[in-house]
């Protein structure tokens, strides 16, 4: 079978998003909650081994503040269902004020595939209003018409590494994971796709350069443009200098 469908991951894989906007959103949050934990940019890293932004607090809590108790007569989920509602909020106002652009050639090999007639869909970890207020903030309110399947947050309860949200979106397509490939930047996130026999091209970000990445297609920086090409860490690319639909059809068809 062709190649007929392209599902990306989201968060570092999209747009930079860990550091300076999910990160600094959570610390907000715990501000304005006065709360004295505050995430540093290499303790966030310890804990993006988590995904999903409930389970990653609730992780903090048990390795790195076992001492905190959530107010009186609240349990300790519904009280982190409420500090994430927050940071959920702190995070699409730091969207809105443009404070993260797409990665290189995202906007680009979108525009390639919409022309090629391939099918879109997106497969996160992240909340689903995060999904809207990035693409809505970097491409327009028009864009999220694009995917045809938006795999978002708690809709399928076991996160990535787990494959469900995958298995999930292509359910939905209706596609044999044989036609799709994944574009992810984690190991979390290959793991996910490859649990769900999607071949995976990765662009690796500044958390994510030291992952395992076993088992990846093609894994490069970036995704890069004619002016700023990609370096490829594993895999083959031929003469070209950055990912564009020609290449992911012969990637797909190895
Ligand atoms: C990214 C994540 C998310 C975000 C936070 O996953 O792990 O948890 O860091 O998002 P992906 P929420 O790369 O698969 O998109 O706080 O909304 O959970
Ligand atoms: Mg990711």
């Amino acid at each position: 079978m062709g190649l007929e469908a392209l599902i990306f991951d989201v968060d570092g894989t999209l747009a930079d998003t860990e550091r300076d906007g999910h990160r600094v959103a959570f610390n907000l949050a715990f501000a304005e909650s006065g709360l004295d934990w505050e995430w540093s940019v290499e303790l966030y890293g310890e804990l993006l081994a988590v995904t999903g932004g409930k389970e990653r607090m609730a992780y903090y809590l048990k390795h790195y503040n076992q001492t905190f108790q959530p107010p009186q007569g609240l349990s300790l989920d519904r009280f982190i269902a409420q500090l994430h509602q927050a940071k959920t909020r702190h995070y699409v106002q730091l969207l809105s004020a443009g404070a993260i652009p797409l990665r290189s050639g995202v906007a680009r090999l979108l525009a390639e595939a919409r022309a090629e007639g391939l099918r879109l869909a997106i497969s996160t970890t992240t909340t689903p209003e995060n999904v809207d207020a990035l693409l809505r903030c970097t491409l327009g309110a028009e864009s999220l018409d694009w995917f045809e399947v938006i795999g978002a947050g708690d809709i399928v309860p076991a996160k990535k590494p787990a494959p469900d949200i995958y298995e999930f979106v292509l359910d939905k397509l209706n596609l044999p994971a044989s036609a799709c490939l994944a574009l992810e930047d984690s190991k979390n996130g290959l793991l996910s796709a490859r649990g769900a026999n999607l071949e995976t091209l990765m662009t690796l970000n500044g958390y994510t350069e030291s992952d395992d990445v076993t088992g990846a297609l093609l894994v490069v920086d970036q995704l890069g443009e004619p002016d700023s090409p990609m370096t490829v860490r594993q895999g083959e690319s031929g003469q070209t200098r950055y990912v564009d639909i020609a290449l992911l059809r012969t990637l797909h068809a190895s």
